[in-house]
């Protein structure tokens, strides 16, 4: 018998970098905005894979293990609010083409191995806030912090005692970092 679990690719946040999203996270929105994401759950989402058998996640593995893209830098310098699914965002003005070729070639990958993958355009972002349905008064501006990617990881979507948890299950670096 194979059971499944709810997989997605992600980048993660250093965790200087993610110590100073929260730091400045608590002082720019007021707890009515949203339900603040848990320090340790911060990722950009390169592709989600939804409920993924044993079997397909070992072939995912596989094909991410092969894939041999650089590292990148971006600058976190947008912030933004979704209203329908109720999340406030930081991400990028400037995505680096490194960036979309790497969540390109995992969406298609996914797509090849049968997950399902929205025909969404991709938007690069690290959610915020959750629950953030009413209107939120977004900072005009961010510090705009640099977020180096030397590694892509594959994370699992644990939801326990009425909360979401993102455990790693493993990572891979990205070749030789340079500018964005
Ligand atoms: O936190 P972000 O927005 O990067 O929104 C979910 C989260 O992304 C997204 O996958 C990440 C880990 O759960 N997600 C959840 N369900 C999804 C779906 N059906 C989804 N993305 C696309 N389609």
């Amino acid at each position: 018998m194979s059971s499944s679990r709810r997989l997605f690719f992600a980048l993660t946040l250093p965790d200087a970098l993610q110590q100073q999203v929260i730091r400045w996270r608590a002082e720019s929105f007021t707890p009515e905005a949203g339900r603040p994401v848990a320090a340790a759950n911060l990722h950009l989402t390169l592709a989600f894979l939804g409920d993924v058998s044993a079997q397909k996640e070992t072939a995912l593995k596989k094909l991410a293990s092969r894939i041999s893209q650089p590292g990148f830098s971006m600058v976190l310098d947008d912030l933004g609010h979704w209203p329908r699914p109720g999340v406030v965002w930081l991400g990028t003005r400037r995505a680096p083409r490194k960036l979309l070729q790497l969540a390109e070639l995992l969406r298609s990958q996914a797509a090849r191995s049968g997950c399902y993958q929205s025909p969404m355009p991709f938007h690069p972002h690290i959610t915020l806030l959750r629950s953030a349905t009413q209107p939120v008064a977004i900072p005009p501006a961010t510090p705009g912090w640099i977020f180096s990617a030397d590694a892509f990881a594959l994370y699992q979507s644990v939801f326990e005692n009425g909360r979401t948890r993102y455990q790693m299950l493993e990572q891979w670096p990205l070749a030789n970092q340079d500018n964005p």
